[in-house]
């Protein structure tokens, strides 16, 4: 069966010349819309591959899997799979400290790194991801495919307005774009006076597409605003998103599509999992995002047992490489939130859904009184409500015993005239939340806005580890 998967192989590599017949949807026909017992088949014995690779080349596998008494060979069932330990982001912060700078999981020879790239290191010790040459190369591939997905052609130009730095998302959009035969504008993001200045590269290239954060498109936008450009004569028609919840979010969704009148695409995983858009919408299939499972297997977990859920239940994304051979990630726990279903997709594509995309961290929930906020619900929430200003901010603190959520956000109406606003926003609040929130309103435009993801929550409780 795997005879008939385009280019399935491990260790991985393309044909570098290779592009879809012009008038096809899919990038690999076969491996897009075969039938998913038949792939899920054929990942399961690749499952086994890339773990005895692992295993013969990584101290930091072998450790993890004697200790359990579990040998690649016994994977001959997902129900096996299954039980293979997750990783934790500290076990890996924990192997780069013992064997620095790459972990005892690097897997290839330090001559095969190609880029290095790492976390900012903003909340605890920074961990390093080391992408071996053979496997950007893989990575590029896969993006490319990925964005033929989305409807983007060759020759197409691809503006990205991400930070070009440590964050791998602007250099993996690149490489795929690159891959794609794409005309790429690598503008960045971050420094002064960039915003503007994307603003007027933007209406004089005229791309085809646009790579950033959901919160950065809308803070472009503002901007094209303030400097009286209408978003719309950008002429962008598609606009792909990683690196936070937005894109999936409906309200904020809308938002970005009525402002620019392109669509949204969007995708994304984690960076340690780069080809990090394996989870990605379609053209065709523009809600949510597909989840690409002969690139990287997807499962949506139980938080506590790390067991599959059922379709159509909630739970948190594990991630397993299929094709990287430099720091594979085998049962990655990412600890975000999301819901999966399996159901026709109008591109032809047979691959699980997020139908709703991955719309949290679990650490990120805000645990009040019994109840359970998710911040994106608020945004949602608040970009729906008249004179909104477009930026807010949570709080949560502890007042005596009690715990108190002050929500703050910005109006466009002068200060005098915003008992409206602020009665209709708090009680709407209060009855989707379920928990009482005092509200405030702020002028526009006074609210930090973000350059690269939001960080709209801040949990003065002592005891909450943010
Ligand atoms: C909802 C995927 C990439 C390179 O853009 C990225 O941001 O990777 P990074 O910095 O390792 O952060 C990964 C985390 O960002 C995920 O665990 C998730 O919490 C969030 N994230 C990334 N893409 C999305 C997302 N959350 N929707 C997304 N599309």
């Amino acid at each position: 069966m795997s005879a008939q998967m385009e280019e399935w192989h491990f260790p991985a590599g393309y044909d570098q010349s290779y592009l879809p017949d012009p008038s096809s949807p899919y990038w690999f026909p076969h491996r897009e819309t075969m039938d998913p017992e038949e792939r899920n088949a054929a990942v399961l014995v690749r499952l086994r591959e890339v773990m005895e690779y692992a295993y013969a080349t990584s101290p930091f596998y072998r450790r993890k899997w004697d200790a359990e008494d579990l040998k690649p060979a016994d994977i001959t069932s997902f129900e096996a799979f299954e039980q293979v330990p997750v990783i934790q982001k500290e076990e890996m912060r924990a192997a780069q400290h013992e064997h620095p700078p790459f972990g005892d999981y690097l897997c290839v020879d330090e001559s095969e790194i190609h880029h290095i790239h790492g976390t900012s290191g903003t909340t605890g010790m920074p961990t390093a991801f080391a992408l071996g040459r053979r496997d950007w190369e893989v990575i590029a591939d896969n993006h490319a495919r990925i964005l033929w997905g989305m409807g983007v052609r060759p020759g197409d130009t691809v503006f990205v307005a991400a930070l070009f730095s440590l964050y791998l998302g602007s250099w993996g959009a690149m490489a795929g774009a690159e891959r794609l035969r794409c005309r790429v504008l690598p503008f960045g993001a971050g420094a002064q006076g960039m915003t503007a200045r994307a603003v007027t590269w933007l209406a004089r290239t005229k791309p085809k597409a646009f790579y950033a954060t959901p919160s950065y498109a809308l803070r472009l936008a503002e901007v094209a605003a303030q400097e009286k450009i209408d978003p719309k004569d950008f002429g962008l028609e598609v606009m792909f998103f990683s690196g936070e919840p937005g894109a999936s979010v409906p309200a904020v969704r809308d938002a970005i599509a009525d402002a620019f009148g392109a669509r949204v695409v969007d995708c994304g995983t984690m960076a340690e999992m780069t080809p990090f858009m394996s989870a990605s919408a379609t053209d065709r299939t523009p809600d949510g995002m597909l989840l690409w499972q002969d690139i990287v297997w997807h499962e949506v977990c139980d938080p506590t047992t790390f067991r599959t859920v059922p379709f159509g239940s909630e739970g948190t994304p594990v991630y397993t490489h299929l094709e990287r051979t430099s720091q594979p990630m085998i049962r990655l726990a990412s600890n975000d939130l999301t819901r999966w279903v399996m159901e026709d997709n109008p591109c032809g594509r047979t691959y699980p859904k997020l139908p709703d995309g991955v719309y949290g961290r679990i650490d990120d929930m805000i645990h009040i009184r019994g109840e359970n906020v998710y911040p994106t619900e608020v945004d949602n929430f608040l970009r729906g409500v008249a004179d909104y200003g477009g930026e807010h901010q949570i709080v949560v603190r502890r007042t005596g015993s009690m715990d108190e959520m002050i929500v703050r956000a910005e109006c466009t109406l002068p200060s005098g005239q915003r008992d409206d606003f602020e009665r209709r926003t708090g009680s709407g609040l209060q009855s989707l939340l379920g928990v009482r929130v005092t509200f405030e309103s702020v002028d526009a435009h006074t609210l930090e806005r973000a350059e690269h993801k939001s960080r709209r929550v801040v949990d003065e409780r002592e005891h909450t580890k943010r």
